[in-house]
């Protein structure tokens, strides 16, 4: 069956049962994807938990690798974006505490040679210059932000720096009562998002609050979280994925065009044109699906003029 196939150890409350390797994931390195078994749910974790779950760069690579194929999937309507855990060097727990530091140049998160090795610290050598300093979590940030599709963060330890932004911008947050921990550190090691990260942020739990989350730089609970406003559900550590599938079917269950327009209505307002061209290029879509669109193609292949009679303006 599927799961005999499973590796047993991918985080400590992850159900192999439910799960299989997605297509083109078995390479992964830094991260595990995986899809229900129905097709319909991925599931896509960070695999650093020794390091909380930081990216480098390679890892964001595999991790926009995995989030396009689920985008691209037909069949896959919800993504759960989590980190594997816990740590086997002291039992803590993840969901991503941002770029790793140990590689940061001073251009960005460089491609070191040494970034081939998991656990290799940073060296100037082997650096592609083409792609140092290249800060493309944002690339992933937009491609959680413009896929239609819900995205849930199931967070269950630490969001810290860019693993905060990446909470920020996913559509849905749930959080272990036990383990979730929030903190804004981007302040505290001379990195900004200016972005989602903030900005947007800033649209979810008001300008005081953001201020105070990025400019103090403290720690923040679950449940304070939740109180706050940028969690949506604080659940038993153990209960944290069945909890996520139990969202994501009850998602499953809606319209998949109301789904998607309602994503992009609720982002069009704070990405300006970027926003409208989303919204728009879907109600583009829809519009094809009428006969009035199909006259209009159909009359200028026939080289006449088109009849419009039949379509009233609707008031
Ligand atoms: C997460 C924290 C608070 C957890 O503390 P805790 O539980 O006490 O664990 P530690 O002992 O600190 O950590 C365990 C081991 O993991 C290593 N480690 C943890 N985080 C990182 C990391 N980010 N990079 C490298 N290693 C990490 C620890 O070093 C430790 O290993 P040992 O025992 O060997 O020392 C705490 O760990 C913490 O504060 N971590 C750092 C959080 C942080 O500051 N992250 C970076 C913030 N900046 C960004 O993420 C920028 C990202 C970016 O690329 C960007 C750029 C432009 C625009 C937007 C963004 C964006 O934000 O997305």
């Amino acid at each position: 069956t599927p799961q005999d196939s499973q590796p047993r150890t991918v985080s400590d409350i992850f159900d192999p049962s439910v799960w299989e390797v997605a297509p083109g994931a078995e390479h992964y390195t830094d991260i595990t994807a995986h899809l229900s078994l129905d097709g319909r749910i991925a599931r896509v974790a960070f695999n650093r938990p020794e390091v909380r779950n930081a990216f480098r760069p390679h890892t964001v690579d595999e991790l926009y690798d995995a989030l396009d194929l689920a985008r691209t999937n037909p069949r896959v309507g919800v993504v759960l974006l989590t980190g594997n855990g816990p740590s086997p060097r002291d039992g803590g727990w993840a969901f991503c505490s941002g770029g790793d530091q140990r590689i940061r140049g001073r251009d960005g998160y460089q491609y070191a040679a040494a970034d081939a090795d998991a656990d290799t610290a940073h060296t100037a050598e082997g650096v592609d210059r083409a792609r140092a300093g290249r800060l493309h979590v944002l690339e992933v940030q937009r491609l959680i932000r413009f896929m239609p599709k819900v995205v849930i963060a199931v967070v269950p330890g630490w969001a810290a720096g860019g693993g905060h932004s990446l909470n920020a911008v996913c559509d849905l947050t749930l959080a272990s009562a036990e383990h979730a921990r929030f903190k804004q550190t981007d302040a505290d090691v001379g990195s900004f998002d200016a972005g989602y990260g903030s900005a947007y942020f800033a649209r979810q739990v008001g300008q005081k609050v953001a201020r105070e989350i990025f400019f103090l730089a403290r720690e923040y609970d679950a449940q304070r979280a939740y109180e706050i406003g940028f969690v949506n559900e604080v659940v038993p550590h153990a209960e944290l994925e069945s909890t996520a599938i139990e969202w994501a079917r009850e998602i499953l269950g809606k319209s998949p065009t109301a789904i998607r327009m309602l994503k992009y209505a609720f982002n069009a307002v704070d990405d300006g044109i970027v926003g409208q061209q989303l919204f728009a290029g879907e109600a583009t879509r829809l519009a094809y699906g009428t006969d009035e669109a199909v006259e209009g193609r159909d009359s200028f292949l026939q080289k006449r003029d088109p009849d419009w009679s039949p379509y009233p303006y609707h008031f």
